[in-house]
């Protein structure tokens, strides 16, 4: 029996200066959901007229919102936090319905994660970094001031309040476009934005593509400040239209990220976990250990655990309780992805579990759980992101290599440890060219600083450490 699909209504204007504005130009962007492959839902295709007025209208609100205190920032923030809670069910749906996440996995990680970060902001607006005495000087911290925030489709609420909570309570005004893929779920935001009465102009949306309105928000000499989160290559690409003014950027970007194994480890355990994560969101997670790296003497009992653990993960309907792996997100990852999987093959991989030929749905834009094994460290699948339900296993002879191979990557997000000896899991975790390393599964901490070290971007995210980067540094001299 097909599972009941919840409706979701058009919207046709953007958030700014406080009300629902209409858009400049009459385009709209069909919003598909990757199940059915039919449109959902349509969004105002926004243009620069639109984020001149958004700028304008977060320029006007700064002077005002940088002045309060911090306990009344947090104030506001925490009314937002209650508003958003209260649509908790809502979040959910929508990103079900505009990304394909498995609703069990929507409601924990797409709606709970978002609340959870909302809620370490309220603390961290309440009690901002505190003035530091240097000899004669005092050093205190002012907010940057307007702020652009570009953000893609994986995770698309928690992207969303990941840049603006930390934002708002660090004193500065926000300019969102969220990924025209998913950018019904922050229209919720936005609701929950104007129910919390937050003051006008404080936070303001504008709907529309990349290089229509990302791009005029990144070259906007009203914006202080940019922070995206996406591919590399457009990354790079709003790094040089900021640079032109001297804009700061932050930038959260792609990951290749290595779980290695040691031979004292649970391999059981390290191995489940390991695919539950490769898998997590359809594989569309830019921390993903996409790469397992295991002792040589333990591959095959390694490649036959991860063979066993992804056979578990069943693909359908998002909507159906027995889903865990929904469909990705457009026809053009899903055609992305299998391009990986075929390239892959061709250089001398082997397709363990899924590969191109393995049954899918006939609805939806799936790629099935694919195993590689026998996957050479310079090859593409373990070079490139992926974005896919796809895991590659790499053999290593011993610590040292494991090392070598984890760190042979452009990118340096993430990545995880195991072994039965705190020791030798830290030694290994320390030498490991990332912004984060999970030994023997971590524990997710929302005050934690998240960002990447080479190509996976600049500056942090979350806790005190994400606070900061919405703030400048002065020194008053006496
Ligand atoms: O990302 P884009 P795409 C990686 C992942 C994925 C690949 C492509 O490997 O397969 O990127 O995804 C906006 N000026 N990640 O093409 O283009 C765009 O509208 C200004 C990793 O969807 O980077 C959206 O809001 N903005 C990643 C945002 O950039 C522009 C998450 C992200 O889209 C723009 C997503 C332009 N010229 C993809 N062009 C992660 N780190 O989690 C696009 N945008």
């Amino acid at each position: 029996m097909a599972a009941t699909r919840p409706g979701i209504d058009d919207r046709s204007a953007h958030f700014i200066g406080g009300t629902w504005t209409a858009p400049h130009g009459t385009g709209t962007i069909a919003v598909e959901d990757p199940f059915t492959e039919q449109a959902l839902a349509h969004v105002p295709a926004g243009d620069a007229h639109d984020v001149d007025a958004a700028v304008s209208a977060a320029r006007a609100a700064w002077p005002g919102w940088a002045v309060l205190s911090p306990a009344e920032r947090s104030a506001h923030l925490a009314r937002l936090h209650e508003e958003l809670t209260a649509r908790a069910e809502l979040i959910a749906t929508t990103v079900a319905l505009e990304l394909g996440t498995p609703m069990k996995l929507a409601t924990r990680v797409q709606a709970g994660l978002p609340l959870t970060v909302l809620a370490s902001c309220v603390e961290l607006a309440a009690a901002p970094p505190a003035a530091l005495s240097i000899k004669n000087t005092e050093v205190v911290r002012e907010p940057v001031g307007v702020v652009g925030a570009i953000t893609p489709w994986n995770y698309p609420l928690h992207q969303v309040v990941a840049k603006v909570a930390p934002a708002l309570a660090a004193g500065c005004t926000v300019v969102l476009k969220p990924s025209e893929l998913t950018p019904l779920v922050a229209y919720v935001l936005f609701d929950a934005v104007a129910a919390a009465g937050l003051p006008p102009g404080v936070v303001n949306l504008v709907s529309g593509t990349g290089p229509d309105v990302g791009a005029a928000i990144a070259a906007h000499p009203g914006v202080d400040m940019v922070s995206f989160t996406g591919s590399t290559a457009t990354g790079a690409l709003i790094s040089h239209l900021a640079a032109d003014r001297i804009a700061r950027v932050a930038l959260e970007l792609g990951g290749k990220s290595a779980n290695v194994i040691l031979p004292d480890a649970d391999l059981a355990q390290a191995v489940k976990v390991g695919v539950g994560n490769a898998l997590l969101n359809s594989g569309q997670t830019c921390t993903a250990w996409t790469r397992m790296l295991v002792h040589r003497d333990h591959y095959d009992e390694a490649v036959s655990l991860a063979a066993a653990a992804m056979t578990g993960y069943t693909m359908g309907d998002p909507f159906d309780p027995a889903t865990r792996v929904g469909p990705l997100v457009s026809a053009g990852q899903r055609d992305r992805v299998r391009g990986f999987i075929d390239t892959g093959l061709a250089e001398g991989a082997r397709a363990v579990v899924g590969g191109l030929d393995a049954e899918v749905p006939p609805s939806g834009y799936f790629v099935a759980p694919t195993l590689l094994a026998d996957v050479s460290p310079d090859s593409t699948v373990a070079q490139e992101e992926i974005f896919g339900p796809v895991l590659s296993v790499l053999a290593f002879d011993d610590d040292d290599h494991a090392v070598q191979i984890a760190n042979n990557s452009r990118y340096g997000l993430a990545g995880g440890v195991w072994s039965g000896d705190p020791d030798r899991a830290t030694a290994v975790a320390k030498r490991l060219r990332t912004g984060a390393v999970d030994i023997n599964g971590g524990a997710f901490n929302p005050l934690a600083p998240f960002g990447g070290y080479k190509q996976s971007g600049l500056g942090r995210e979350l806790g005190h450490f994400g606070l900061e980067e919405f703030m400048q540094i002065k020194a008053i001299q006496r």
